[in-house]
């Protein structure tokens, strides 16, 4: 085989590699080898150690910059229509997420402005949301449908989030999540829509729209009975799912996802004991949202000293959508989770990099530099990653490299 190398070197990593130390798996002073062919780590180590290794064909110093993992943004809503600023003011003025929710407002006047939006519209919006993320080191995107709630609408969605993979070359996860909330045409009828989101899904899965399915488990989003029959369904074509749960109410959301072995429950502010539990037995990671914490101005913090102690891996993602978290900044959520919720910024960074990749199945290739997995690394302009959680409102990234290229075009 034809095999050519590119050597990185001269740089300060934080792996993440847990056979190296159980934090950082901090190098001081790195050399990487990556396998041009398919972006892959052939070897990293210490650059003393870089000895009896193939010869590189191309050799970058990276003169002591700062390397880690690309960032995962394990949850999101890309893919949408419309603002919801006149929401924001009318919650300040005193209304409730909720009230506006049952009102007619929320997700469902970004479904409206999203049905009415073309194709070419919500791919350009979708492309500079993803750009944003890319240009703060984010190398790998789950996106949701959810704002389609019609086949074709939440195709349509599905389609435009790989489409926004492949042009940017990036890895993209799809999430079905048409059990996000009722449609006017279905008001009174929420197990005639359900009948409906079954019915589209072995469809869509067939036009491999789909890596996983997910639903919104909450008063004002559908019932655990509800969300047990689209798992069912899910489970009959193998398709993993994750949760929305106990995010504004504990529903018993998490027990649910974790009888079906969820891949991750999300939000979880109003997470009960039994919740961890079945967590913890199922094995399911668990994804913080500072930014939707932040943004409706929850007062109750999820239980993360609990998911510590029950040894639940912890991620964080952006939760990016225009009612709840419209942010595009990684960054900002690790502080807000290390201010907020006290978690540390360690445990922000595990957050979207290992502890993510695990929320999306990826942990065998994603989220951490050693060898055999992805060369998907962001380059910053820092001294080490807890300052990168320490400061905010700064992008301080120099490069990104996915699949071992640099993306020139992203960051300079
Ligand atoms: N929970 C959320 O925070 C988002 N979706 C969900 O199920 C909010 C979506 C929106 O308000 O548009
Ligand atoms: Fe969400």
């Amino acid at each position: 085989m034809n095999s050519s190398f590119t050597l990185w070197r001269n740089f300060r990593v934080a792996t993440f590699d847990e056979t190296r130390d159980a934090d950082w798996g901090w190098i001081e002073s790195a050399a990487m080898l990556i396998r041009d062919a398919d972006g892959v780590i052939e070897w990293i180590g210490e650059s003393e150690n870089a000895i009896n290794l193939p010869k590189p064909s191309n050799d970058i110093d990276l003169g002591g910059a700062l390397v880690t993992p690309s960032l995962i943004d394990c949850h999101t809503h890309l893919v949408y229509a419309g603002s919801r600023a006149r929401e924001f003011e009318m919650r300040l003025e005193g209304a409730s997420y909720e009230d506006i929710a049952r009102a007619g407002g929320g997700i469902r006047s970004t479904v409206a402005a999203t049905r009415a939006a073309s194709d070419e519209t919500l791919f350009v919006l979708a492309r500079e949301r993803a750009l944003a993320l890319m240009r703060e080191g984010v190398a790998t995107i789950e996106i949701k449908s959810g704002y389609g709630l019609t086949e074709i609408d939440e195709a349509r969605t599905l389609c435009i989030a790989r489409r926004v993979g492949e042009t940017l070359g990036l890895d993209v996860k799809t999430t079905y999540l048409a059990a996000h909330a009722l449609p006017d045409e279905f008001v009174g009828r929420a197990d005639d829509y359900i009948d409906l989101v079954c019915e589209w899904m072995p469809r869509l899965h067939a036009e491999k729209l789909i890596d996983a399915v997910d639903a919104f488990c909450e008063r004002i989003g559908f019932t655990p009975e509800q969300t047990r029959r689209v798992f069912e369904c899910a489970k009959s074509l193998g398709i993993p799912v994750k949760l929305h749960a106990e995010q504004l109410s504990d529903q018993g959301g998490a027990a649910r996802a974790s009888e079906f072995n969820a891949l991750s429950c999300d939000h979880l502010e109003h997470l009960s004991d039994e919740g961890i539990a079945a967590m913890a037995s199922a094995g399911v990671t668990a994804v913080l949202l500072p930014g939707a914490y932040y943004f409706l101005r929850e007062t109750r913090l999820p239980p993360v000293e609990k998911l510590r102690v029950a040894g639940i891996p912890i991620a964080l993602a952006t939760d990016h959508n225009p009612g709840s978290s419209p942010t595009l900044s990684p960054l900002l959520m690790m502080n807000m989770a290390c201010t907020l919720f006290r978690m540390t910024p360690l445990e922000a960074w595990k957050g979207f990099t290992t502890n993510a990749a695990r929320a999306l199945g990826l942990h065998a290739t994603h989220g951490t530099l050693k060898t055999g997995r992805k060369a998907n690394f962001a380059v910053w302009n820092a001294d080490h990653p807890r300052e990168l959680a320490y400061s905010f409102g700064q992008t301080p990234v120099k490069s990104l490299v996915v699949n071992g290229q640099r993306r020139e075009d992203i960051v300079q």
